[in-house]
């Protein structure tokens, strides 16, 4: 008789349990989360034809560089990086690494060389001091200059931080922006809003157009600056094999975007259920398990048209991971990561 009743108020304990669990994942969730609208199936795949060039990559600054994100090169040939300890790091002609600025945050992102000399993050840096941009930005990503000086940023998420942004991949809505700088009113407007993870930001040779690419959407859009099209948005590359994350123009007017595998193999269904993704949310040790970025790399090369070109990778990982930027300089391709400790260097040649 007593082994029943223990037996019963175990069973009410363990459903009790079971109810909270329920409970605290859908109403206390730090997500409300959409469906993501995954690559069709007739899509390119990013290894297709196999290839594992970025494992034949030369190693800059191994040792010294944590998650050198971006990559940026000036006319000089001077090569900065920006890294998760705050520094923003010069590698001199020479070979040798200069500790050149340092910031507060962790979370600066993209780079851009600025015309008159310096560096533009989320704060311009230059010899003199630093500008900001920006107030109140959570997590700007990719920045751009303009020869009018208009500088072009993106905003990932107006809702998560750099260090939550599973949560924005998860919750799968438009928080992104696009922005804009202008230094002559020291004012910053939005260009677009309603972006899906606002990322890679790139100029068109000509400056006609700019790219913006919509990470948790496999896309990347192209905004039109000048001409009868002037104001509008249309699709420059979509149903991409993977997420694109910064893209760079290639002096022969091609872009070279990095794409990062936030899907794992087998782990698509997570992103077809709501109920998945607030578990992952309330649980996030969980989202390594659906998160292929660092298990291999890819870049690809994309002509003005939105035509692959071509495409580099790691298809496991082995030297690059999470590469999330590719810059063409001087017949080399430099590559950023999120999760290496050096600027990788491919020659082209
Ligand atoms: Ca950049
Ligand atoms: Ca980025």
């Amino acid at each position: 008789m007593a082994f029943k009743i223990i037996l019963k108020n175990s069973w009410l304990f363990f459903l009790g349990c079971l109810i909270a669990t329920a409970l605290e994942i859908i109403f206390f969730s730090p997500i409300s989360p959409d469906l993501i609208e995954l690559p069709l199936a007739s899509s390119v795949s990013v290894d297709s034809p196999p290839n594992n060039q970025l494992q034949r990559v030369t190693k800059l600054g191994e040792g010294l560089l944590k998650g050198p994100e971006d990559v940026a090169v000036d006319e000089n040939g001077i090569l900065y990086t920006a890294t998760r300890d705050g520094w923003i790091r010069k590698l001199h002609k020479n070979g040798s690494w200069e500790n050149w600025k340092k910031q507060e945050s962790q979370g600066l992102l993209g780079i851009t060389t600025a015309k008159g000399g310096g560096l533009i993050g989320l704060l311009k840096f230059t010899e003199d001091g630093v500008t900001v941009l920006g107030s109140e930005i959570r997590f700007a990503d990719d920045v751009i200059e303009a020869s009018d000086g208009s500088i072009y940023f993106s905003v990932a998420s107006t809702k998560f931080s750099f260090h939550n942004w599973y949560l924005d991949l998860l919750e799968a809505k438009p928080h992104g922006q696009l922005l804009k700088y202008d230094p002559s009113m020291e004012e910053t407007s939005i260009v677009l809003d309603g972006l899906y993870f606002a990322n890679g930001v790139a100029l068109s040779k000509d400056e006609d157009y700019l790219v913006v690419c919509e990470t948790f959407r496999f896309r990347c859009l192209k905004y039109w600056l000048k001409g009868e099209s002037k104001g509008e948005t249309e699709i420059f590359i979509e149903n991409l094999p993977a997420a694109p994350d910064n893209i760079n123009l290639a002096p022969d007017g091609s872009f070279w975007i990095a794409l990062i595998q936030v899907i794992y193999e087998g782990t698509e269904f997570v992103h077809t259920s709501k109920v998945l993704k607030q578990i992952i949310a309330n649980f996030p040790k969980l989202i390594n398990y659906i998160n292929g970025a660092t298990k291999r790399a890819a870049v690809i090369n994309v002509g003005a048209n939105g035509n692959i070109l071509k495409r580099f990778g790691d298809p496991n990982g082995t030297v690059m991971s999470f590469v999330t930027s590719a810059l063409e300089f001087d017949d080399h391709l430099y590559l950023g990561s999120l999760n290496t400790d050096f600027v990788g260097k491919l020659p082209l040649k």
